[in-house]
């Protein structure tokens, strides 16, 4: 059954964003209709695709209105569309305030199934405020179909808000014919990475939570024991307090501060290991993507990161803020190329199995479908 599906999602660089787009994309290479509603263009939704379609919200600037109405515009798009295009269903990315519009949408046009994702940060840090969680609550409970993506975000989630209704599972994933291991060696020589280097790499949005200082303080001490370059790719808050550590501990020469990019897959390709030591992480999307260009892992056993690296096998993982710990499980990996190279081989198949992109596109397929055959 070929449907109409609307997606509602944050465009810019994140989990969440990227997960749903690529989700459109997969979604219209099987003959769905995609309707993408957001504030911009989704940043990877790079090229022109005769099924996908996309619905800018704008919010106009009046001056009887203090703050710029986000939600309303949002919720008054979705019932446009849904209306004209005859949406069979609304995926909504975050329950808040995606769902909340959604809902509000629904009330407008009279009938609008709803599919909402949890993709964790609506929960791990709204759901600990109390003026919003009786808000995400709303929004779980107006839709007809909620998923997170980890088991561990929906244990968080019921012990958070306390919700009645079912959440199901459906991880996250890549679209393996971009996320693949290739030949970048260029790339090493534009960073002037040398042939013994080992490299490291860490990817994310520099916020707090990632807690990249611990990447560079276990750096370190890998450095002290074997030839190594960092590279820290992304962007964020705690940029300039990583670069005063990086100077501090004299690593300047050893670490390459990248900015944000594009070509992941091209900087995994030219990786040994990945390190993700977050103190909140409801799935780890660098992970995976790391995983399926061949680069093993080293994650904080927290969150959702246990059902993504499996500790000793397709990866390590470690305490939290215990850097000695990560600095040796690298140490082991770059010192000994069989472990290496199982874990790394390890590290493509779970890719393929238990994150095996047409596997998780079917599940959602699975679950537009129930909705649309009830309506
Ligand atoms: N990302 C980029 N460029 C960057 C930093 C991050 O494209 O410079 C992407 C990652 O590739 C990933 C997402 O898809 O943002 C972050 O996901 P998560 O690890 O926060 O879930």
């Amino acid at each position: 059954m070929k449907l109409k599906i609307g997606i509602v999602c944050y465009p810019t660089v994140g989990g969440s964003g990227v997960v749903a787009t690529e989700l459109g994309k997969l979604l219209a290479e099987k003959g769905h209709e995609i309707h993408f509603i957001s504030s911009s263009m989704p940043f990877r939704l790079n090229k022109v695709y005769g099924n996908i379609y996309y619905h800018e919200v704008s919010v106009n600037q009046y001056s009887v209105f203090q703050y710029p109405p986000y939600d309303l515009a949002l919720a008054s798009k979705i019932a446009e569309v849904a209306k004209r295009e005859q949406l069979d269903v609304l995926h909504a990315h975050y329950a808040v305030p995606h769902a909340v519009c959604a809902a509000l949408a629904r009330q407008m046009v009279g009938e609008l199934p709803i599919v909402t994702t949890l993709h964790g940060t609506d929960i791990t840090v709204l759901g600990y405020d109390p003026s919003l969680s009786d808000m995400i609550k709303f929004g779980i409970e107006q839709s007809d179909i909620v998923t997170a993506v980890s088991n561990a975000l929906v244990r968080q989630t019921y012990e958070l808000l306390e919700v009645q209704k079912p959440i199901h599972t459906v991880y996250n994933f890549v679209d393996e014919r971009v996320y693949r291991r290739r030949e970048a060696s260029h790339l090493r020589r534009e960073y002037g990475i040398g042939e013994t280097d080992n490299v490291i790499i860490h990817v994310s949005n520099f916020r707090k939570v990632k807690r990249v200082p611990d990447v560079v303080r276990a750096f370190a001490i890998v450095r002290r024991h074997v030839p190594a370059k960092l590279l820290l790719v992304g962007d964020g808050p705690e940029m300039t307090v990583v670069c005063r550590l990086v100077k501090e501990l004299g690593l300047s020469g050893d670490v390459r501060f990248l900015g944000k990019q594009d070509k992941l897959e091209e900087l995994y390709s030219i990786s040994d290991v990945m390190m993700l030591l977050s103190e909140k992480e409801s799935f780890g999307l660098v992970l995976l993507e790391a995983m399926a260009c061949g680069v093993p892992c080293i994650g904080t056993a927290i969150g959702g990161i246990p059902e993504v690296i499996e500790d000793g096998k397709s990866g390590f993982l470690c305490a939290l803020g215990d850097v000695e710990e990560a600095a040796q499980k690298a140490l082991a990996l770059l010192t000994d190329r069989r472990l290496h190279d199982e874990m790394a081989k390890e590290a493509v198949q779970t890719v393929h199995r238990k994150f095996c992109s047409s596997d998780i596109v079917g599940q959602y397929e699975q679950l537009y479908a129930s909705l649309a055959a009830r309506k």
